[in-house]
C-alpha cells in the first residue's frame, strides 16, 4: 500500500509532545514491518525519505482508527514500540478502510 498522507509527528518516544506539530503531506509507503514516508511519489521512485528518515518499524507498534477526533477527518494514529505517535490522515473513508486493511496484515 501507498499514497498520499497528511502526517504529524504527535508525541516523541521520551514521551513528551514533539517540537515540530505541523501536518506535513507526505506519499508514504507500506512494506511489511515498516511504513516510510517520502516528500512525493518521485522521490520514492528516488529512494530519497523525506529528510532522510528512517522508515518507522511497526514491530510493536500499535494502530488505531481516531473516530472521536474533531479536528480532521480520516485520521489514525499510529504508537511505535519506542512510545512515539504519529497521526495520518486520509483524503477521505475509501483511503482510510484501504490504509486500515494494509496496516492490520504489514
Ligand atoms: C501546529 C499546526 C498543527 C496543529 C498543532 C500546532 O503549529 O498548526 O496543525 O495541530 O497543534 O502546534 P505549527 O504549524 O506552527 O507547528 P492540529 O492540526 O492537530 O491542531 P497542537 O500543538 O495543539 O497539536
Amino acid at each position: 500500500q501507498e499514497g498520499p498522507l497528511g502526517r504529524k509527528h504527535d508525541v516523541e518516544g521520551s514521551g513528551k509532545k514533539s517540537s515540530n506539530r505541523s501536518w506535513n503531506n507526505l506519499y508514504c509507503v507500506l512494506k511489511p514491518g515498516q511504513l516510510s514516508a517520502y516528500k512525493d511519489a518521485k522521490s520514492f521512485g528516488h529512494g530519497a525519505t523525506y529528510h532522510g528518515e528512517e522508515p518507522l518499524a511497526l514491530a510493536g507498534a500499535h494502530w488505531e482508527v481516531l473516530t472521536n477526533y474533531k479536528k480532521k477527518k480520516h485520521v489514525f494514529k499510529l504508537r511505535l514500540g519506542d512510545g512515539s505517535e504519529y497521526l495520518f490522515q486520509c483524503k477521505d473513508e475509501e483511503e482510510l478502510q484501504r490504509w486500515s486493511q494494509a496496516m492490520h496484515t504489514a
